[in-house]
């Protein structure tokens, strides 16, 4: 098949996600995708999974540490759409006979309270719009071979989207300084990475101000009750089966996640 138009770069991905079958950049074949038609392709497979039941839940931000750029090879931030799908309740392994090549990241996460839209979104008035903020992980799995891709690429991607954990624990975005809210990531009792909101963006605020003002741009907006998933604050870490992953947060609590095949989460009735 080639790819070289939105419906078909869409086509592919989603099949690499179904198939489990990791593939080369969509950039390699069409030459031309730029950032405006990656974020259609991106809208396609939205479009295509809501379709199907799913349902629009949020917005993650992507690169927006230092860590993860530059473990990507790329300094520009993103966004995507998190979807119903993606959600993994806490205390659920990751389904690794699902994806391709999980990692794992800790992120910071608003809920928010009111609609927000660019142009003009600062840091202050995006905190304002937010009704509670927790500790997350993210999961990503990307569809391209050994997370190999441009921005473009990564946006055509969904920005790997794959699963997220919101932790239970809570807090007023008045009631916390971000800035200092630190995370130490541990992978099998060895802690590998540790981080302050001040990673992303400077302040997880002005994340959530960028996402808001780059939808904007787009004519779209970040509305009340959505979720917001601010970055990776340190680098991914790969799960793997029967690895625990600790993310510790000074107030937002600690959020635990293990990998299993379904032979060990019994999901597999087959
Ligand atoms: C792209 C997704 C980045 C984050 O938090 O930085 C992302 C990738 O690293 O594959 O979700
Ligand atoms: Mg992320």
């Amino acid at each position: 098949m080639t790819i070289n138009d939105v419906a078909s770069a869409s086509a592919a991905l989603r099949s690499a996600e179904d198939q489990r079958q990791a593939r080369g950049r969509i950039t390699d074949e069409w030459t031309g995708l730029d950032l405006a038609t990656a974020h259609q392709v991106q809208a396609e497979t939205v479009r295509a999974k809501v379709a199907e039941g799913d349902r629009v839940v949020g917005t993650k931000l992507g690169l927006t540490s230092r860590a993860k750029q530059q473990r990507m090879g790329i300094s520009s931030p993103l966004t995507a759409v998190l979807l119903e799908s993606y959600v993994l309740p806490a205390d659920v392994p990751v389904p690794l006979d699902r994806l391709i090549q999980p990692r794992v990241e800790p992120e910071i996460v608003f809920v928010m309270g009111k609609r927000l839209q660019g142009p003009g979104v600062t840091a202050a008035t995006a905190l304002a719009a937010v009704e509670r903020v927790h500790a997350g992980f993210e999961v990503i799995d990307s569809r391209y071979r050994d997370y190999s891709f441009a921005l473009p690429d990564v946006v055509a991607d969904n920005a790997s989207s794959a699963c997220f954990v919101v932790g239970s624990t809570s807090v007023a975005p008045d009631q916390i300084d971000l800035l200092l809210e630190a995370v130490a990531l541990s992978v099998n009792g060895q802690t590998v990475a540790t981080a302050t909101g001040a990673a992303v963006q400077g302040h997880p605020a002005e994340a959530l101000a960028l996402a808001a003002n780059e939808l904007g741009s787009r004519g779209l907006a970040i509305e009340a009750g959505e979720i917001v998933l601010t970055g990776g604050l340190t680098d991914a870490v790969p799960i793997g089966d029967g690895d625990q992953i600790v993310a510790e947060f000074t107030h937002l609590g600690a959020l635990v996640l293990t990998g299993a095949t379904s032979k060990k989460t019994g999901e597999d009735n087959a």
